[in-house]
């Protein structure tokens, strides 16, 4: 028998589960969240085929060697060689160039986990030994700060990427640890943190980093090694924030932006330093440092935010931190209220600083930084886990297929900082010296299958529908197999099949997408012209049953599951017109168009000659949908009839915003002028 159950007594299992870690072990590796849901990790999760599968075999096979290959030649790594006293050549690069090595080495690890490729692992095993060996005998290891003896260590905490450096350093080391099974690198990662813990907290310096990373990177150590005082460490520096506790903080007033003159006789790092300094009181309000963390909107770098909010989620489910939930919720009805772009992207060029501008005001000519995409997704997912509603998820699938994904090219090997919905023409990069984008693509791309589940002890949740199979780990030891078969997102059928090592009694919850709902976001900011939504059809074992979701999102099926056991859904994918809210200018008068989670944009490799700003598509002009597996990797094109400037009938084609600019580089929007039916 299949039945629906709600998620009911969830305040007492809470109060339970706080319970419980009084007394629970502290030292569990992959401590489980105190309330919300848990991951169901990437390494369990094998994507083979359909949309994802050959995006990893690129991934493997051109992006990470491309990345190692340009931060190798750009000297990320004998950075390290230079502060281990064995390199005489020059340190090269930025204070952050650290942070792109592990990046690049994370992804790496993720992608062995798939690919047997000893060649890689050696590689990747000879860096990391280079990398350790930079570790000073207290467990400092920044290379820049390290061959700069003359620098302070944690000297302008908010504009030299000390700590964003160090938690890449601690993500790449927990992954070695789960996907690679040695201590080595998690070993130095423990040294490091417990340098940083004896420099920072209660009663010690009081301060917060300018650019977050390293608080969702301390959750993760600390579920790694079951030491609570990273978790508290990541609290510090979560409350640090607008506060001004102790007396190397500077007051927090944002002032204006005064460049300093050049003084006579100072070296170009020197005036660099003084034009940095000189910003910062400019720069206070637009990195999450105004005002306690838990009184802010969304505000600022889009990319440290992304973060700084993926830890408020954290340690809300992590530790007993209602203030915390509210605020990050908040936040986040405020970011898809007002300051997302229909691609899921993030941070307007309003105020030149990659970061949030005012409510509605979202220009298509934007910045949408490919880091801030990245940062949304792994937020996004945190909340997820979180509030354990689908909402979330829908918002995590929209960044991931639209605003990220077009940050890499479909060759895998160029790259997109920019991700902005209308241009006259834009030009992927092969590298860039500051490669924070090209080297977070590399580590986003391997861990989409870690985004595609979720679980408690109850329910097993679905939030992707990728190709593939995955291997669940349940209460008592139990495990279940689910293999999805799946051509999403260019059809809507999906097919699960469970094997558990025993009959077990389980909710498996297959989530609901927005979009097959009649909502494009969770908020009022775009809308559909059409609401109501065509019939989902759900099955069991070929057996229809009720497809509506719960109030969560999720459709709870529960039963005792045996071996080959089937879900089949399917989400019709009609094709549908986006509006936005009237208070976004930008787009009075336009619509865009959205197939399931992919919205799309028109450029000008399908349509030559057409002047996107004086074409307009008539309301009532029908869309033809039509896949072709030879474009671009194998997409679902759209294709109506239009209107250019003198009303002649022209025929447009749509392609899949992620895919812009894999062509011939040409003008590109994803807003379009809608001719109203009367015309
Ligand atoms: O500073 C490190 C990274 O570089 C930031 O996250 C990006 O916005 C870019 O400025
Ligand atoms: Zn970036």
């Amino acid at each position: 028998m299949i039945w629906k159950t709600r998620r009911t007594c969830q305040a007492a299992l809470i109060i339970a589960a706080v319970a419980l870690s009084c007394t629970a072990s502290p030292t569990r590796a992959d401590e489980p969240p105190l309330r919300g849901l848990d991951e169901v990790n990437h390494s369990k999760v094998e994507l083979q085929g359909g949309f994802w599968g050959p995006r990893l075999k690129t991934h493997h096979e051109v992006t990470i060697p491309h990345a190692l290959n340009c931060l190798e030649a750009d000297g990320h790594v004998t950075n390290f060689d230079k502060a281990a006293g064995v390199y005489d050549g020059p340190l090269r690069g930025h204070h952050a160039f650290d942070s792109d090595i592990y990046k690049a080495l994370e992804g790496a690890l993720y992608s062995l986990q798939h690919f047997k490729d000893p060649e890689l692992q050696k590689r990747v095993d000879s860096i990391l030994d280079r990398i350790v060996a930079a570790q000073q005998q207290d467990g400092f290891l920044i290379s820049y700060f390290i061959v700069n003896k003359d620098l302070e260590r944690w000297g302008t905490m908010r504009l030299e990427h000390q700590l964003y450096n160090t938690g890449h350093f601690f993500e790449m080391a927990v992954e070695d640890k789960r996907l690679a099974g040695r201590d080595k690198i998690l070993e130095a990662a423990r040294r490091f943190a417990d340098n940083v813990d004896s420099v920072f907290g209660p009663g010690k310096r009081y301060d917060a980093p300018g650019h977050e990373e390293v608080e969702l990177a301390l959750v993760k150590l600390y579920r790694a090694t079951g030491e609570k005082k990273y978790l508290d460490l990541c609290r510090f520096f979560l409350d640090e924030r607008g506060h001004a506790h102790g007396t190397e903080r500077k007051p927090f007033t944002a002032g204006p932006l005064v460049v300093p003159q050049r003084v006579e006789g100072q070296t170009d790092e020197e005036y660099r330093r003084a034009r940095w300094h000189a910003s910062l009181r400019w720069r206070n309000g637009r990195m999450q440092d105004h005002k306690p963390l838990i009184e802010q909107d969304a505000t600022g770098h889009a990319v440290r935010a992304g973060y700084v909010y993926s830890a408020m989620a954290d340690i809300a489910r992590f530790s007993d931190a209602p203030e915390y939930e509210k605020a990050v919720e908040r936040i986040w009805n405020d970011v898809v209220s007002h300051k997302m772009y229909i691609n899921g992207g993030l941070g307007t060029a309003q105020f030149g600083d990659e970061g949030f501008g005012d409510p509605y005001l979202l220009p298509n000519r934007t910045y949408c930084e490919s880091c801030a995409a990245i940062a949304g997704v792994l937020w996004q997912h945190r909340m997820n886990l979180l509030k354990a509603e689908a909402k979330y998820a829908d918002v995590m699938e929209l960044t991931l297929y639209n605003g990220m994904l077009s940050g890499i090219a479909i060759s895998g090997d160029k790259f997109f900082y920019q991700n902005p919905l209308e241009s006259k023409g834009s030009e992927r990069r092969n590298w860039i010296g500051l490669s924070c984008c090209p080297t977070n693509l590399a580590r986003i791309i391997p861990q989409v299958g870690g985004l595609a589940y979720a679980k408690d002890k109850d329910n097993l949740y679905v939030n992707l529908f990728v190709n593939g199979e995955a291997t669940v780990n349940l209460d008592g030891g139990k495990t279940v197999r689910l293999n999805q078969e799946t051509n999403y997102p260019w059809d809507g059928k999906v097919k699960l099949t469970l094997t558990p090592s025993q009959a077990s009694e389980l909710a498996v919850c297959p989530r609901i997408p927005g979009w097959a709902l009649g909502h494009p976001v969770p908020s009022d900011l775009y809308r559909f012209e059409k609401r109501e939504s065509l019939p989902i059809s759900l099955k069991v074992n070929g057996e229809k049953t009720d497809g509506t979701p719960d109030e969560d999102g999720y459709v709870h099926l529960q039963r005792q599951w045996k071996p080959g056991d089937t879900i089949e859904l399917d989400l019709p994918m009609p094709v549908h017109r986006v509006y936005s809210h009237e208070n976004i200018q930008a787009n009075h008068g336009k619509v865009s168009l959205m197939r399931g989670p992919i919205v799309y944009c028109f450029e000008a490799a399908d349509n030559p000659g057409v002047d996107f700003s004086k074409t307009s598509i008539p309301k009532t002009a029908d869309i033809q949908v039509e896949h072709r597996a030879e474009l671009l990797g194998g997409v679902t094109v759209l294709q109506t009839k239009g209107l250019d400037e003198q009303n002649n009938p022209i025929t447009l084609t749509a392609i899949p915003y992620y895919a812009w600019t894999n062509r011939d580089k040409g003008p590109m929007t994803v807003w379009i002028d809608e001719t109203p039916a009367s015309k």
